[in-house]
């Protein structure tokens, strides 16, 4: 597959722009950037750790002045914030948008009132793709490939696969299913079901009890669009009489401490990082877009794969 337009970010931590003299300055002298932040919402493990990542490096001794909105996962909660922060006029506006479509119009009354966006996280479709400045975030189609890439190396072509999807007309649930149908394809496998689970535990555990319900023993293979619908899901189909790991091998995305745990622990088999600490790229970007700086349209995480190996010799200092 063909990756376009990847510009990396530096490395995983640290990569705040500004030393702490000239912050401490701009705190001091009151010109502090003014950002009003519009999050998700608190679904997974994920999101948790990417929440912090951006409220530390959008901090007051970096020069920032935050403003938070939990949009508690509802899009309408989502477009109020970014409109709230329009009506208050804020320097520069931070989106992780829930879905791909419905921005236009808020992004329009931003635009009029010269209010750059940066996204982070997710994408958005093309009709509001004119109104942002750039994206920092993670590849999710090559993460979707790099997880089917796992189950053609490692699966009789006869599989059966099931599959516990992020929330529906997301870019990470879209562009991930791309990834992975695109690889697995003409390999063989059969798809017995694909589900929206909304990339939380307790979905993934209803939503996966469901299939054992439906598919009983004919289920090989998990995939899991994210980490918390996989663990959830650990806990259905032990409650099923099941060994995960072992009846049912499972794949996810994400890479939380959590996962590599139960990797290391052989419930999990495969785990393709998407890397959330994403707040110190979003603090460069939204400084050199506040200075009328040049930028990228794409600022793309760099993100790896995990067996149980990998996850023991990163788990003592892994940082989500
Ligand atoms: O994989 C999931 C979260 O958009 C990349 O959203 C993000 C996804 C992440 O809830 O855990």
């Amino acid at each position: 597959m063909t990756i376009t337009r990847r510009a990396m970010l530096g490395g995983t931590l640290g990569l705040v722009a500004g030393g702490l003299t000239g912050c401490a300055t701009a705190e001091a002298s009151g010109s502090l950037i003014s950002v009003g932040f519009a999050q998700t919402g608190a679904e997974s493990t994920w999101r948790a750790a990417n929440t912090a990542s951006l409220r530390k490096a959008l901090s007051r001794r970096n020069g920032f002045e935050l403003m938070f909105i939990d949009s508690q996962g509802r899009q309408e909660n989502e477009i109020a914030a970014v409109r709230s922060f329009v009506t208050r006029g804020v320097d520069v506006i931070v989106l992780a948008p829930m879905v791909e479509g419905g921005w236009r119009d808020v992004l329009e009354e931003a635009r009029q009132a010269h209010i750059p966006v940066v996204l982070e996280d997710r994408g958005i479709d093309a009709s509001g793709s004119s109104l942002y400045v750039s994206r920092v975030g993670d590849d999710f189609r090559h993460e979707g490939a790099l997880a089917a890439e796992w189950v053609v190396a490692t699966s009789d072509p006869a599989t059966r696969i099931v599959e516990l999807l992020g929330t529906t007309g997301s870019s990470a649930a879209l562009e991930r299913s791309a990834g992975f149908d695109e690889v697995i394809a003409g390999h063989g496998f059969t798809v017995l079901d694909a589900q929206d689970a909304g990339f939380t535990r307790a979905g993934g555990k209803e939503v996966m009890a469901a299939f054992l319900q439906k598919h009983g023993d004919d289920i090989q293979l998990l995939f899991a669009q994210n980490d918390d619908m996989g663990l959830g899901a650990i806990q259905a189909i032990r409650a099923a009489g099941l060994e995960p790991g072992h009846d049912i091998r499972i794949v996810t995305i994400d890479g939380t401490r959590d996962a590599l745990v139960e990797l290391i622990a052989g419930r999990l088999n495969h785990v393709v990082q998407c890397n959330p600490m994403l707040g110190p790229q979003v603090a460069s970007v939204v400084r050199a877009v506040h200075s009328g700086k040049p930028l990228k349209r794409e600022y793309i995480a760099t993100d790896r794969v995990f067996d149980a190996r990998a996850a023991k010799e990163v788990l003592a200092t892994w940082p989500y």
